[in-house]
Parts: structure tokens; C-alpha cells; sequence
């Protein structure tokens, strides 16, 4: 295998050992055709039955699809071959037999379902248009860390098992710790707040978060990944600054480094960068534009969240990335900061289709922020760990999360946020 050679590096006139999956098998009579995929595209391999051995053109033909291969011969220039180049084999191995009942068909002639898909990934993510969505999700983990660190901040890297929740509206997932009721966490908010008062300043973690969504819906994941900064010495509009620079820093790099990606996606011709300067209204500005709209049954009145059909009104209306600001405190979490007596520093950043971020200025003063739990009817005894540290020099701080899957399928227009993962959970699904 050291010698292997990828498909796409194969020149003519030299020998080559290629290896990946026998894609396609075209037996002409006198002459056939295997392909074989790898990771880098495909290649013809050509058998010409009369003038080669019997047993090499048997196993090369008779093998089944998606079989894993190895062939070694001379590589030369075929014009006719798809990629104008084709093998003519001296040795041909089969190194992992598939079984010729597939579940579904990679070669994407025949469609499968999304269950049938995701029951079967390991062959789903051999299609290309499949596997593009997970190169472009890796440039754009890539990027962002890369924009974080261009904006000093430190990556951090918290607990996953804990006692508390801090997410009201959805449920947590309760574990068993050593005899003791434990939790899934829902959000790293309170341990990046902790370490941005913990000297770092600037921080931020890509990683799992959990939640017990009640229903199944093409937007929401029980395990999804969040992308969460938060700064120490920032205000609410900074941390829009930030969450604006980390798209913004994404499309660029998808932009700039998957265009065969985007090619397969099909739709390289469409894919923009947005530009910066997205709009920030405020919620009350949002629910006047919603109303005006006309297409929501009910009248949106202050308080209110925003439902699905009023994001979709909304983003319709606003037509780009944009940022509702000044929500009700009362439908805000306890940490978010007020500006006023019932206006809160939280910020959400809009996809004209859906919510990708949620944010905000935090309390970091000691006695409001026990009275907010207080008022949201949480005990702060229980979040003691976290509200002690709030005595020994909190500086003001401001942050946001984001959801990466939501910023994936809103980025390549993907119908259903399962696309943008891998092994995904929901109610449905726990495994693979
Ligand atoms: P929030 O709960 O709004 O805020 O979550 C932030 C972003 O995470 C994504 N997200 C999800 N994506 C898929 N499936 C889910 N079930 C799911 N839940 C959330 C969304 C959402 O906008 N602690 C705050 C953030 C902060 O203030 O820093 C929080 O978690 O894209």
C-alpha cells in the first residue's frame, strides 16, 4: 500500500498501483472496464479479454461493486477514458469482497431515502455530492478556529457530564454519575463564561452539545455542535463583531478551497460570501416587520419568541444575514445582561431561513445575577460552583454560540440538518 498512487496523480507512461472501490464494472464482450474510486476521484481500468491473462480479467470483472481493489500496471493516455487517462492492469487484487446485495447504491443511480442513508452512512458518504458536504463542514471548523485564534482567543475544551442545565426550553438529558443524577450538557455557557473570567479573556470551544428536543424537525439535532466564543472586556455589540467575522471567515474559506465541492454540490454558480455590515434590528423593529407581513395568523406582541413561520416571514422581508437585538428579558436566560428594565442585552444572528446564533452581554455582577435565578425560579445554591466566582473579580463579558450544522445547511441550502452530520441523534436514531 506505501507505493499506492491516488487516482488523480496518475500520469501517463509511468506504473502505477491504484487502490480504492470498484465503482463500476462495464463488460463490453471483447473488452471491459473497471473503475475504481478513491478518496481523490476515480479511474478506468481497462481489460482487453484476448490479449491478457484469464485469471486477471476474472477477478478484475467478476469482482462486486464497492469491493475494495488494488490494480498495478501501466498507465496510459486514453482519450475516451473519463479522465483521459486509464490503466492497463498487470496485477489485480481483491482486497475486501463486497457483498453484492448493497443497501443503497453509491454510485448514486438509484436514491435512497435519508433512513436508509444514514442507517447505512459508511456507503452514503462514498457518494461524492454526500462526502462534499463533510470536506466543506471540515474547511469550515478549519477556518473558524483559524479566525478565533486571528482574534486571540484561547481554545478551550469543557466538561461534557454536569450537574447543572443553564438552557431553559429544553430538556436535559439525565445521567447516572457514580450513584449521583447527572446531566448531558446542554451548552458550555457557564464554564467559557468562568474561563473568560478566569484570565484567558478570550475564549472559545467548538464541541457537542445535548439536548432533549421535544419533537423531531428538520432543524434541530439531540447532539448538535456548537461554536461558542466568549470575550471578557466585550459588549454585546462585539461579540456581534465576532459572530459576524466567524461567517464571514467560513464562507471565505469554502469559497476559496471547495470549489470541486461545491461543484458536486452543485451549486458553485449560486455560492456567495456575505458581505459584512448585517443588518441588526431591533426585536421590536422585528415583530413590526413580521406583522407587516401580513402572513402569520396571529399578531406577534411584545414578549413573544419568534416562531418558524415568523423567522421565514422575517427573512424574507430582510432577504441577508441579520441580527435582532433589545429582546424582552423576560424571554431571555438568566445570565444575559438587561439594559433596561425589560430590554436584555441578548442578541440572536438570523439566516434569512432560520436562527444560527444566540448571545449576548453577560450579568457578572454578583447579587443581579442571583436575583435572576431567582426570578427564572432556579435555585442558585444549586449553581454555586459557578455564582462563587462571580465574588473574586468578574470582569464584564459578552459572547454567543453558534450552531455549526444550522450554519452548514444554511450555507449549502441542505433540506434537512441531519445532511450536516455524520452519525446523527435524534428521537429516532442512536445508532450507528
Ligand atoms: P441557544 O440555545 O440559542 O444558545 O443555542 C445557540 C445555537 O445553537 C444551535 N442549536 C441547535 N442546533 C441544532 N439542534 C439543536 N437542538 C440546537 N440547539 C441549539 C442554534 C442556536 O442558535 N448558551 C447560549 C449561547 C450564548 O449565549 O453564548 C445557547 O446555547 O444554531
Amino acid at each position: 500500500m506505501d507505493e499506492r498512487t491516488y487516482t488523480a496523480d496518475v500520469e501517463p507512461g509511468t506504473t502505477v498501483t491504484v487502490a480504492g472501490w470498484a465503482h463500476e464494472i462495464r463488460d463490453l464482450g471483447g473488452i471491459a472496464f473497471l473503475i475504481v474510486r478513491d478518496t481523490t476521484g476515480q479511474i478506468q481500468v481497462k481489460f482487453e479479454k484476448d490479449e491478457m491473462d484469464d485469471e486477471l480479467v476474472e477477478t478484475g470483472t467478476d469482482v462486486t461493486r464497492e469491493s475494495v481493489v488494488q490494480v498495478s500496471g501501466k498507465a496510459e493516455e486514453e482519450p475516451r477514458a473519463p479522465t483521459g487517462v486509464e490503466v492497463v492492469p498487470e496485477e489485480v487484487e481483491v482486497i475486501a469482497e463486497a457483498d453484492p446485495e448493497l443497501p443503497l447504491d453509491p454510485s448514486g443511480k438509484v436514491d435512497s431515502d435519508l433512513s436508509t442513508r444514514l442507517d447505512n452512512r459508511t456507503l452514503d458518504t462514498r457518494k461524492p455530492e454526500v462526502q462534499a458536504v463533510f470536506e466543506i463542514r471540515s474547511a469550515v471548523l478549519g477556518a473558524v478556529r483559524e479566525q478565533f485564534r486571528e482574534l486571540k482567543c484561547t481554545e478551550i475544551t469543557t466538561p461534557k457530564i454536569v450537574a447543572t442545565g443553564t438552557e431553559g426550553g429544553t430538556e436535559l438529558f439525565p445521567i447516572t454519575y457514580f450513584g449521583e443524577e447527572a446531566f448531558m450538557n446542554q451548552s458550555p455557557q457557564l464554564f467559557k463564561q468562568l474561563c473568560a473570567g478566569g484570565g484567558f479573556e478570550r475564549v472559545f470551544e467548538i464541541g457537542p452539545i445535548f439536548r432533549a428536543e421535544e419533537h423531531n424537525t428538520p432543524r434541530h439535532l439531540n447532539e448538535a455542535t456548537s461554536i461558542d466564543f466568549e470575550g471578557a472586556f466585550c459588549g454585546a455589540d462585539e461579540a456581534m463583531d465576532v459572530a459576524e467575522e466567524i461567517i464571514i471567515a467560513a464562507y471565505e474559506a469554502v469559497d476559496s478551497q471547495c470549489s470541486d465541492e461545491l461543484e458536486a454540490l452543485g451549486i458553485a454558480d449560486e455560492f456567495t460570501v456575505p458581505e459584512s455590515g448585517f443588518p441588526r434590528l431591533t426585536y421590536e423593529e422585528a415583530i413590526e416587520k413580521v406583522n407587516a407581513t401580513g402572513e402569520l395568523d396571529d399578531v406577534l406582541v411584545w414578549g413573544d419568541d419568534l416562531s418558524t413561520e415568523a423567522e421565514r416571514a422575517l427573512g424574507e422581508v430582510v432577504g441577508e444575514h441579520y441580527f435582532i437585538t433589545e429582546w424582552p428579558s423576560e424571554i431571555k436566560p438568566f445570565y444575559i445582561m438587561d439594559e433596561s428594565d425589560d430590554i436584555s442585552t441578548g442578541f440572536d444572528m438570523m439566516h434569512p431561513s432560520m436562527e444560527l446564533v444566540s448571545g449576548g452581554q453577560r450579568e457578572h455582577r454578583y447579587e443581579q445575577l442571583v436575583e435572576g435565578f431567582r426570578q427564572q425560579g432556579l435555585d442558585p445554591e444549586e449553581f454555586d460552583y459557578y455564582t462563587k466566582m462571580f465574588k473574586y473579580g468578574m470582569p464584564p463579558h459578552a459572547g454567543f454560540g453558534m450552531g455549526a450544522e444550522r450554519l452548514l445547511m444554511t450555507m449549502l441550502d441542505l433540506d434537512n440538518i441531519r445532511e450536516a452530520v455524520l452519525f446523527p441523534r435524534d428521537r429516532q436514531r442512536l445508532s450507528p
